[in-house]
């Protein structure tokens, strides 16, 4: 095979992979009751947040940790939204977000958490 048309199959080949990321499913909708797996260290979850209102966020097995989220038409915040956990503790207490904001959670440690929506 010529280097030249391997080269093109390269090209090919990373234009499909990026036709496959476009196509990753959104994340499920942020609502009452909603809750993600528990995660290990480096694990992300998300929730995409549609509706305005005021969301009380915990953490399942440690319900001390909690965050609130406020969603509402022309918050500075909007698009994809990153937020750490780590010290048995969510990196923001309060966050303001546009609707439709998508909020990705990481956990930074060790031990297992998740993300709830009360
Ligand atoms: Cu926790």
């Amino acid at each position: 095979m010529s280097s030249k048309k391997f080269g093109l199959m390269l090209s090919a080949g990373i234009l499909m992979l990026g036709a496959c990321g476009e196509e990753t499913p959104e994340a499920p909708e942020a609502e009452s009751g909603a809750a993600s797996e528990l995660l290990s260290n480096g694990d992300k979850t998300s929730f995409v947040f549609k509706e305005e209102g005021e969301y009380s966020i915990f953490c399942e097995p440690h319900p001390i940790m909690e965050m609130t989220v406020i969603v509402e038409e022309g918050a500075d915040q909007s698009g994809e939204v990153a937020i750490d956990i780590a010290n048995y503790a969510f990196s923001e207490n309060n966050i303001t977000v546009a609707p439709g904001t998508t909020i990705v959670w990481t956990n930074k440690e060790q031990l297992e958490h998740n993300v709830s929506i009360k």
